[in-house]
């Protein structure tokens, strides 16, 4: 989100579930984002990307943080996994390019996820309980171009989970939520998932 609104052109490379030697060969391990510098140096952890991006000319980062949105993050987090896991495999997401890095995913995740098709199952169940916390949320925007009214790490908290869980078919944001999801991802230059 950074990147794209300084419009600095990261170069985005998917990589594919199945291809842990990608990873494995920049960083040692198995993990995403890495950022990898203009000097080859690969840089991990979300925020410390996100930081330096920032830091690169000037800072858009600029708006005050909320802790109830961080709040209010948690309390998605807690609910949106068991709506977007057993989609993920299901859309023509880059990652699952081939049948090999989809199966990769759902092995992968079978611990966690042992049956994702009961999950979908129980989606009316999980769009429940998620629309108290989506009206709360409604509630907290001060302006649809920024949480809080100036762009802030609280967006970065908030617009990826709303864009994940936006794959849900039949959820609906309520008003102010989907103005700012709306005007956030036209802003970005975000094209949204297909919803299932
Ligand atoms: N603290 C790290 C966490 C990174 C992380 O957990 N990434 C997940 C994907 S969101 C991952 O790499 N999972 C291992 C995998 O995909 O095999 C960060 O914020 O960058």
């Amino acid at each position: 989100m950074v990147a794209a609104k300084k419009g600095l052109g990261l170069i985005e490379q998917v990589v594919e579930d199945d291809d842990s030697a990608a990873m494995e060969d920049l960083v040692g391990r198995r993990v995403i984002p890495i950022l990898v510098l203009d000097d080859g140096q690969p840089m991990l952890e979300s925020w410390d990307i996100v930081d330096y991006l920032d830091g690169l000319g000037k800072p858009v980062l600029t708006g005050p943080e909320r802790p109830e949105i961080a709040t209010l993050t948690d309390q998605l987090l807690a609910i949106t996994p068991s709506l977007t896991m057993p989609r993920y495999p299901l859309l023509p997401l880059p990652e699952f390019r081939t049948v090999a890095a989809r199966d990769h995913f759902l092995v992968r995740k079978r611990a966690a996820y042992p049956d994702m098709a009961q999950l979908r199952a129980q989606t009316r169940s999980f769009l429940a309980q998620l629309a108290p916390v989506l009206d709360s949320l409604d509630g907290m925007i001060v302006d649809p171009n920024a949480i809080n009214g100036t762009f802030s790490r609280d967006d970065v908290r908030i617009l990826p989970l709303l864009r994940s869980v936006a794959v849900v078919e039949g959820l609906q944001f309520p008003p102010r939520v989907q103005e700012y999801f709306e005007t956030m991802m036209e802003t970005l230059g975000y094209q949204p998932l297909p919803r299932i």
